[in-house]
């Protein structure tokens, strides 16, 4: 334990001088609000499901009524949830720096919405958000949908389907977003990486662009990842306790 809080502390101190900050969060930050993780098993009737072979254009081709399905049952649960304190502490974080005139970017791989809900703004959501649906063939904005959906596959009036916002693997990202995101991780001081497997590029690709640059690099996730040997610091354990815990010894309010 002795070891851990040196770590918080180093961690803590390094959060406290830094000008900028950019962090990266994933669906761990979201698992303490009830939203399953991408890679642990889904619960109940999806759990014989890979959502890695789910979102995917060809298996919306293939079956454009399952993933239809997923997309909105996951956009109910994330209506349904509530922001936890590791959102609420990065939305913090954000109001201390820029109290400080400090800078600080949040780029999130997350879909749920639940960052903008804690009260964070201009968050890079890189992989596009459950929020807005838009059809598969023309493009047409799905401005008006029922929620929760009520035909499955969701028909556009051009004869095509209508399909979540998010990005799909083998799609590519918002070119703004993942510009902005690459600048914000090589300018910054202090880079925190917050509950991703950190497997999914270019979003991983974002640490190494900071640890190269020379930024100092936390991560804060339950299990060790493919950055755990890189970062300088390394805390164990639920975002949800831990971020709290970082922003009250980095800036102490009495
Ligand atoms: C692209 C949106 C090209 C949809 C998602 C080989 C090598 C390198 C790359 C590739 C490759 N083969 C293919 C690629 C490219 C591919 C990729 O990276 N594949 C990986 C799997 C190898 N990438 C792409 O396809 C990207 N596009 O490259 O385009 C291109 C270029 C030009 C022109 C055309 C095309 C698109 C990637 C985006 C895919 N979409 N999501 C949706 O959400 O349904 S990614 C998906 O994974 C989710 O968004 C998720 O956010 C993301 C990453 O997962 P995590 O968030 O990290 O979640 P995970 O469950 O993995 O981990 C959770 C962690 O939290 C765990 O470590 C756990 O320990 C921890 N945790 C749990 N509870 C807690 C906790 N931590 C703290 N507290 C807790 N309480
Ligand atoms: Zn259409």
């Amino acid at each position: 334990m002795h070891e851990r809080n040196d770590i918080l502390t180093a961690a803590a101190a390094a959060l406290r001088d830094a000008r900028s900050v950019a962090v990266l969060t994933g669906a761990g930050v979201s698992a303490e609000s009830g939203l399953s993780t991408f890679r642990d098993a889904q619960t109940g009737h999806w759990a014989k499901y890979d959502p890695m072979q789910l979102a995917t254009p060809e298996a919306f081709r293939r079956d454009p009524e399952l993933v239809t399905r997923w997309y909105d049952m996951r956009r109910q649960a994330a209506l349904a949830a509530n922001p936890n304190d590791g959102h609420r502490a990065l939305a913090e974080m954000q109001r201390t720096l820029a109290a400080r005139d400090g800078r600080f970017t949040l780029i999130t791989q997350n879909v749920d919405g639940l960052h903008a809900r804690a009260g964070s703004t201009d968050v890079i959501e890189l992989h596009g958000s459950l929020r807005h649906w838009r059809c598969f063939d023309c493009g047409r904005a799905g401005a008006d949908l029922p929620s929760p959906l009520t035909e499955f596959p969701t028909p556009c009036d051009c004869g095509g389907y209508m399909r979540p916002g998010v990005v799909w693997f083998g799609e590519s990202l918002p070119t703004g977003a993942i510009d902005r995101a690459a600048e914000a991780a090589a300018s910054c001081d202090v880079f925190l990486t917050v509950g991703t497997s950190a497997v999914v590029y270019p979003a991983a690709g974002l640490i190494h662009v900071a640890h190269e640059a020379g930024a100092r690099t936390i991560e804060i996730n339950r299990d060790a990842t493919d950055v755990s040997e890189l970062v300088t610091w390394r805390l164990a354990g639920p975002s949800g306790d831990l971020l709290p815990h970082l922003m009250q010894l980095a800036f102490p309010t009495d």
